[in-house]
């Protein structure tokens, strides 16, 4: 699994109207999609999915901000996946971001911040099947 990662185009992005070109450039960037799905997550699901970030001040506000809308989930495959991809979307802060990234392009704020990207190989897997069935991972 290390040449995989996890993404998920946030509630912002999807309502902005971004998801084509949020899609264009990371499959331009080299990524190929594994699995890709369209759900709306729940204020108790997207807390499980956080649940790493439980004590921090906004977490209140990100599981709120996280199911107030449609997104689409995806597992990318690519050589150095992880790291290539946290290249790919910016900085978190989208103020902070490179010109060019998917966050500087596309988010609103530190909290709507359009993508996410999983932070290493062993939460990339375990980000997908929180979504994926392995049926689903198949590519
Ligand atoms: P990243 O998404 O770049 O890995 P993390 O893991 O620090 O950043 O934060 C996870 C998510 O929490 C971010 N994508 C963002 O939506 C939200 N977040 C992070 N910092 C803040 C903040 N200061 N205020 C509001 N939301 C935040």
């Amino acid at each position: 699994m290390t040449n995989r990662t996890f993404t998920m185009i946030k509630p912002d992005a999807m309502q902005d109207g971004h998801a084509g070109a949020i899609l264009d450039q990371i499959t331009k960037a080299g990524f190929s999609i594994v699995a890709l799905k369209l759900t709306r997550l729940s204020e108790e699901k997207a807390g499980e999915f956080y649940a790493v970030h439980k004590e921090r001040p906004f977490f209140g506000e990100l599981t709120e901000f996280m199911s107030s809308g449609k997104i689409i989930a995806a597992v990318l495959e690519k050589e150095n996946a992880v790291a290539d991809f946290r290249k790919l979307i910016g900085a978190t802060n989208p103020a902070n971001a490179d010109e060019g990234t998917i966050r500087k392009r596309f988010a609103r704020s530190v909290g709507e911040n359009a993508v996410h990207g999983s932070d290493s190989d062993e939460n990339a897997a375990i980000e997908a099947s929180f979504f994926f069935s392995a049926l689903e991972q198949f590519a």
